[in-house]
């Protein structure tokens, strides 16, 4: 098989609970990671990049994706000194082109990156997997961070639904609730106070959809071209979840937002980080059908699968199950790198926490062995797909 899928997982560097050998011992060739310790905003040097490298290296594996060169606010906002960033910005391109990596992963994401509202959700053998409730995260807007005009953003059903799964939660789930939410920001080891997240909230005050768009083209049209000429592509990761959270706008959750960060800036160069967990959480998402028409695009996968309900729950199901139909996700990929003579790095995105990793602290969804089970899955998958196609 000429071009068959590059088996990653995701490293978070030395304070990892799961080392290199872990990673390599699951059968990666090569890890996804990025500078965690370097401040949003500042110059990834070379120095540093090169020092991650060689960890990766001396464990046999090679350093290929980041994940990710995250995009200062004030960029996303274009306030402040929003161009001195791009420049910076294009300063680590040029460094981590010069040491050799080649996909660049970003999100265009306002101040928070992910987000779940229970990150310990029993599934029926027990392990644990992420999950998003929505009368939990409704309740958590309306009456513990008591955001502003939330009432406006939700039906007087769910606002019902809400209050009554308020009042069953005891101090300690909603202390609990709080600090899950907001897991997805970043730098979230600290705790942000109520009044911190309505502050950074509130700065986004008119940037609507439109407006986050423009922006979002406009670093595009910026870095793109750098990119192109060092040879990097650009990976964008999609919203998740992919719908506006707390009043803030969210722009990469369709196909045809897709398309239209596409066509801002075209070029080889510009692609996307594409996840099926994220994208796959909306059903007017045809995924197979988003990786036929995309392929060109897509520099970088993340393949995972959710299972949804009609309330806009969701929760984290096995690789191969949920919603996501991963076999017709998977024969799309092989045949997308197949007409495009390339190997697409992929990762298995987060897994459930299980087996002996129910003892341990992990990063939520980054335990090995439910990672390990998604990978080992999705690799036997893949080789089935090639095969029958020859
Ligand atoms: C969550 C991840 C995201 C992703 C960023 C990319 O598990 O998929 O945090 O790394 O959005 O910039």
């Amino acid at each position: 098989m000429d071009y068959c899928m590059e088996q990653t997982m995701r490293w978070y560097g030395g304070n990892d609970p799961v080392s290199l050998w872990d990673i390599r011992q699951s059968g990666c060739t090569g890890v996804v990671t990025a500078l965690h310790h370097v401040p949003v905003g500042d110059v990834w040097t070379v120095e540093e990049i090169n020092k991650r490298k060689a960890e990766v290296e001396a464990a046999g594996m090679i350093w290929t994706v980041i994940e990710s060169l995250p995009v200062h606010e004030d960029i996303k906002k274009q306030k402040g000194g929003f161009n001195d960033y791009i420049e910076k910005y294009k300063e680590s391109l040029r460094n981590v082109a010069a040491c050799g990596l080649k996909v660049v992963t970003y999100n265009f994401m306002p101040i928070i990156d992910w987000m779940r509202t229970d990150l310990a959700y029993e599934m029926e053998d027990k392990s644990l997997a992420l999950r998003f409730e929505k009368a939990a995260f409704v309740a958590f807007d309306l009456f513990i961070l008591k955001r502003p005009g939330a009432e406006n953003d939700y039906t007087k059903v769910e606002i019902e639904k809400a209050t009554q799964r308020f009042a069953t939660m005891s101090a300690a789930e909603k202390e609990k609730l709080y600090v899950t939410t907001l897991q997805g920001l970043p730098g979230s080891e600290e705790r942000f106070t109520e009044e911190e997240i309505l502050a950074a909230l509130k700065t986004y005050d008119g940037i609507d959809t439109q407006k986050l768009k423009e922006h979002l083209f406009y670093f595009l049209r910026e870095i793109v071209p750098v990119a192109e000429e060092l040879g990097l592509k650009m990976a964008i990761h999609p919203d998740d979840p992919p719908f506006p959270v707390l009043g803030l706008p969210r722009i990469v959750s369709t196909e045809q937002d897709a398309i239209d960060l596409l066509d801002a800036a075209p070029s080889p160069a510009n692609g996307l980080c594409f996840c099926t967990g994220s994208f796959g959480v909306r059903p007017d998402n045809d995924l197979p059908g988003m990786v036929k028409r995309l392929g060109e695009h897509i520099h970088f996968l993340h393949l995972r699968s959710t299972k949804r309900d009609e309330e806009g729950n969701f929760y984290e199901a096995d690789h191969l199950y949920g919603d996501v139909d991963m076999y017709a996700v998977v024969k799309e990929v092989v045949t997308v790198m197949l007409k495009r003579k390339v190997s697409i790095p992929v990762r298995p995105d987060h897994g459930h926490q299980m087996l002996d990793d129910l003892k341990k602290t992990t990063y939520p969804g980054y335990s090995a062995i439910g990672r390990l089970r998604g990978l080992a899955e999705l690799r036997g998958l893949e080789l089935g797909i090639q095969r029958a196609m020859m």
